[in-house]
């Protein structure tokens, strides 16, 4: 039997880090293939990378190719996942798929949890999590993202989540499943390119060293995932208003054109940024580096405390 190491394929700058104990943050690939447009999507990639690093913080993107989770992307590998047009979107139900049959995959943030956990990292940047999408009561369509936050170690820094999906239920969601949702600085869930959902959490923090305590309690106790929910710097948060017509209009189009399952997160995601002509690019943008920079000083707080 093959062990599950055979399957990764760790870069020797991250094995090194995770081998010292140094700190390591993790970024997913699904913003990068299928989230964000070209060539905006490899800027950012790159951007997040030298934010970590600036830090002082290792980042490794996971994505995977032939067979292997790649932890700890190059160039090269990212160029390609940004302009390939058939990546597949991998969470927790597609792994083994995608590694048997060899294909380009991109980790979702239920994926790249996942595969962050196996090769021993804590830390991850993302932007939005998935949620529970509007209208799931008849659709059932609720991210694998939440359940993976339920059972995987991993702190996940990102800026809430879109209003596309119902804030509110996915709230409810994470609460019965147990998931700690802290408030970065800040007393409500922020809705990603929106500072405030109007939906307050009920745990803030203010510093890094807490915080730091906070994971390393968690984990002792054998418990798993924790959302830290940070807002859009506010230099770059957009109006509410025109966005929440912007995500109906997508919502609508998405319904009439049977659009349903992994690709409604995707198909939603470009037509927001077509109508919002690049502003919700910029404000992406903004909030992908501002999560970066936290989940490092997170990271190295946890690897010094
Ligand atoms: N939300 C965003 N941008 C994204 C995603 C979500 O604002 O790129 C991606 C993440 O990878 C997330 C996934 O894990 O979409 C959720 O997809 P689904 O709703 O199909 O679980
Ligand atoms: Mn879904």
């Amino acid at each position: 039997m093959q062990e599950i190491s055979s399957y990764l394929d760790i870069v020797p700058e991250v094995r090194m880090a995770l081998e010292a104990g140094r700190a390591v943050v993790a970024l997913e690939s699904t913003v990068i293939a299928h989230g964000l447009p070209y060539p905006a999507n490899i800027e950012i990639a790159h951007a997040m990378e030298a934010t970590i690093r600036a830090e002082g913080a290792v980042p490794a993107t996971i994505g995977i190719h032939d067979g292997k989770i790649i932890i700890g992307m190059n160039e090269d590998e990212i160029e390609l996942l940004a302009i390939m047009e058939h990546v597949r979107k991998v969470s927790r139900r597609d792994l083994a798929f995608t590694l048997a049959t060899g294909d380009w995959g991109a980790t979702t943030v239920a994926g790249t949890m996942l595969c962050a956990h196996m090769a021993g990292i804590r830390f991850f940047a993302t932007g939005g999590i998935g949620g529970v999408h509007r209208g799931a009561e008849t659709s059932m369509d609720i991210s694998a993202d939440l359940q993976e936050l339920s059972q995987t170690p991993v702190l996940v820094t990102c800026a809430g989540a879109k209003s596309i999906l119902d804030l509110n239920l996915t709230l409810e969601y994470l609460e019965t499943h147990g998931v700690p949702v802290i408030g970065w600085q800040c007393d409500e869930f922020p809705a990603f390119y929106v500072a405030q959902s109007g939906l307050p959490l009920s745990q803030r923090l203010d510093d890094v060293a807490t915080l730091a305590r906070l994971a390393r309690i968690q984990w002792q106790c054998g418990l798993h995932g924790i959302i830290v929910a940070c807002p859009i710097p506010s230099e770059h948060a957009m109006e509410a208003a025109p966005l929440e017509q912007a995500i109906e209009a997508a919502l609508r189009n998405a319904q009439q054109q049977g659009i349903r399952g992994a690709a409604l997160t995707p198909y939603v995601l470009s037509q927001v940024a077509q109508t919002t002509t690049g502003e919700s690019i910029e404000a992406n943008k903004a909030l992908l580096i501002n999560n970066a920079r936290w989940a490092a000083r997170f990271a190295q707080a946890y690897a010094t405390q």
